[in-house]
């Protein structure tokens, strides 16, 4: 009898180890963390500086819930950026001789913020506490706003900075011109100064350190504005990885490389050009390698270029010549993934150098297909491309093609969108897309525009997502059926009958890169049919705070917010094995060529016996192979860092 009762009473406390082993594990670590920085400020008698940097993410427009996920897909590019320039003042001695930073990290997508506990952890020791929002993007503004109000009523300073405060002040100059007053105020910029936030518009590098000279002597201002002096990207190092924060993506191998900043190109959608501006700014080659070399040191062998377009930096060519020199030099082959523009096929020697310094997939901004669309919005290097052969071209060096698009120009109705979708498919034949809704993004030219003239544009800054729901009216369609219409074609395109067609397409022609589009595919079948966001919005199984939801929707009891995620959780459940049916189905009609098909293990041989019975017996094997490897990998899934 007491062997069994402590045999409940261990088998309890390792379930609750394991289920809240994260948190315990966190505990220990700020118990660590609280006693060194009594041991700095009383033995060492250092000042003590909180740095808290969070990337904010957004509510959810239908339940008012933050965006959140139990894995997400990458880390976050300018909260690594930012983390370094920090760094770099305090090892260059610019915060002073005798100073210990503290630095808690967060990147809201996978983590909760808790403003009040933050607060409370940072006052435990006399400090100085600075909470930096960072890359915040217009619909995200909203939640970051929220979050630096929240610290303001601790008594914390924050300052934020991103897209949307730049795009702001760069379309809408605080000049004393009436409009842009009002346009400073619509955005949510005024609100925050009233209230005493800080608000950067600009890049960081080289302007990081008067922000902190002001803070240290307490007289941070409200407003500081670099957008006329961008930095010179030559020599700035890439950034620092962030310290403790892979386990909470799903690529922990995967890194981002800024290689070059601003864009010449004129589209009146994308607020590039006015924030960054039209002079391209390329980060150098002798940094660009010692970053490269630096991340493989540190396990990243995975690279997303992050410029908006890579055909567009200048120093495209040395980059690849450089990669290559690299992998001559005995250094592993990079895998890497860019961004580029329609006519990018062109540039003589572009697809082989890039795809012979190790490019395995290309994210190319087509936007709009129609020419009277492209006219209208000033995309007009599209109109001389020929769109196949552009495809055909970076297949035929084995390269994955995704190509976006953006639904909701002038001449669009929801037909029109139906028949691209079409074209899309059987013409053009792209491996992945991306369907965005025209959104008239502060910064943009467009927004500027209509702001200007009196457009209607929805007031609520967190609808502007590109994804849920159109912020601005269209002549042709009502805003229920441009949302349709762009959903419908998100559903189209990964249909489990337009998947067989890809697969079947890259199984006969780049089995190299088989099951990095039918991965891909999975995770943009995930996130549009479970998740129901954005590939871009989306990360692993959604997790829901009751404390941390809009003001505008009701705070549930606890009862009631259980019931609730025990629904959406299980609807989640039911999505990913629909979408494992669905999956099954594709790989069964499609593994022909692909190398792991030819001599797979006896399971996979057993589900292939049963395909002539359709997909479902199939999947409850793959099913189980999948609960299997789950379970093997368990400590990963688990091992979520936990919330602040
Ligand atoms: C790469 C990228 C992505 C990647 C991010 C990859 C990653 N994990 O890092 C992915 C593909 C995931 C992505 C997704 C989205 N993106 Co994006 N993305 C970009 C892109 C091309 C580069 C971003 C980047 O890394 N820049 C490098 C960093 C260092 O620069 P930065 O962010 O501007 O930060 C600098 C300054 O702004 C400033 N700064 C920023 N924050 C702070 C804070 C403080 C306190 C201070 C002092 C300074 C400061 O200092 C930094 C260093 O100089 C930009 C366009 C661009 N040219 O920047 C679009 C961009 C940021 N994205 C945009 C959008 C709309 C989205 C999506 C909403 C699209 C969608 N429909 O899903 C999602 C949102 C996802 C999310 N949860 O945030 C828009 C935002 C516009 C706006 N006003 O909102 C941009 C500008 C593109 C555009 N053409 O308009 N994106
Ligand atoms: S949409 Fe692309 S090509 Fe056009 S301005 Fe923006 S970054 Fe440049």
């Amino acid at each position: 009898m007491r062997l069994t009762l402590w045999l409940l009473v261990v088998s309890l406390k390792l379930v609750f180890l394991t289920i809240r082993g994260p948190a315990v594990i966190e505990l220990f670590r700020e118990i660590a963390r609280q006693t060194s920085i009594v041991w700095s400020a009383i033995v060492q008698r250092k000042q003590i500086i909180n740095i808290v940097l969070i990337k904010p993410s957004k509510y959810d427009d239908r339940n008012g819930f933050v965006v959140q996920d139990r894995k997400g897909v990458m880390y976050n590019n300018t909260m690594a950026t930012l983390y370094s320039l920090v760094v770099d003042l305090l090892e260059d001695g610019h915060l002073g001789e005798n100073v210990r930073v503290v630095f808690r990290i967060c990147d809201e997508c996978v983590r909760k913020v808790k403003p009040k506990k933050i607060s409370h952890l940072c006052r435990l020791v006399p400090s100085r506490t600075l909470v930096m929002l960072v890359g915040v993007q217009t619909s995200q503004f909203p939640r970051a706003s929220d979050i630096a109000l929240e610290f303001k009523k601790c008594g914390i300073q924050s300052i934020i900075g991103g897209f949307h405060v730049s795009g702001v002040f760069a379309t809408f100059p605080q000049n004393g011109d009436p409009v842009h007053q009002r346009a400073f105020e619509a955005m949510g910029l005024q609100q925050l100064i009233d209230n005493g936030v800080t608000l950067f518009a600009g890049e960081a590098e080289g302007h990081l350190l008067a922000v902190f000279q002001d803070f240290l002597a307490g007289e941070i201002q409200s407003v500081y504005n670099y957008l006329d002096d961008p930095p010179d990207l030559t020599n700035e190092p890439l950034p620092r990885l962030l310290p403790n924060s892979r386990q909470a993506y799903m690529n922990l191998g995967i890194g981002a490389i800024e290689t070059c900043r601003a864009c010449p190109r004129p589209c009146t959608f994308c607020t590039v050009r006015k924030v960054q501006g039209k002079k391209l700014r390329p980060r150098g080659i002798k940094v660009f390698v010692e970053g490269l070399i630096r991340y493989w040191k540190d396990g990243v062998w995975t690279y997303f270029f992050t410029q908006d377009n890579a055909a567009r930096d200048p120093l495209w060519r040395e980059r690849c010549q450089a990669m290559i020199e690299l992998q001559s030099a005995g250094w592993p082959r990079n895998d890497f993934i860019i961004q580029t523009d329609v006519p990018s096929y062109e540039i003589p020697g572009f697809v082989d150098l890039m795809a012979d310094a190790g490019l395995v997939e290309v994210s190319i901004g087509v936007e709009a297909l129609r020419a009277e669309n492209a006219k209208e919005v000033n995309k007009l290097h599209n109109l001389r491309a020929n769109l196949r052969k552009m495809v055909q071209a970076y297949r035929r060096r084995g390269i994955a093609v995704h190509l976006n698009f953006i639904f909701g120009f002038l001449h669009d109705t929801p037909l029109t969108i139906a028949e691209d979708v079409q074209t899309i498919i059987t013409e053009l034949e792209p491996d992945l897309v991306y369907f965005s809704i025209k959104t008239p993004l502060p910064g943009s030219e467009d927004h500027y525009r209509m702001f200007v003239e009196g457009e209607w544009m929805d007031s609520d800054l967190n609808a502007y997502d590109l994804y849920a729901t159109p912020v601005s009216r269209h002549p042709n369609m009502s805003r229920k059926e441009w949302q349709e219409a762009v959903h419908q074609a998100w559903r189209v395109f990964f249909s489990t009958e337009n998947c067989i067609r890809i697969m079947r397409r890259v199984a006969s022609d780049r089995t190299d890169v088989y099951w990095r589009i039918f991965r891909k595919m999975g995770w943009f079948k995930y996130a549009t049919d479970v998740a129901e966001d954005h590939p871009m919005l989306a990360g692993f199984f959604r997790v829901r705070d009751r404390k941390s939801r809009r003001r505008t929707f009701p705070r549930m009891g606890r009862l009631e917010f259980w019931l609730y995620n025990l629904r959406e959780n299980w609807r989640t459940v039911r999505g990913i094995a629909k979408l494992g049916l669905d999956l099954t189905e594709v790989w069964l009609n499609t593994r022909e060529n692909d190398p792991f098909g030819k001599r797979p293990p006896w399971y996979i041989k057993y589900l292939i016996t049963k395909q002539g019975e359709g997909p479902i017996k199939a999947n409850w094997l793959l099913t189980a192979h999948c609960t299997r490897l789950i379970f093997t990998n368990w400590v990963h899934v688990l091992n979520r860092p936990v919330d602040f």
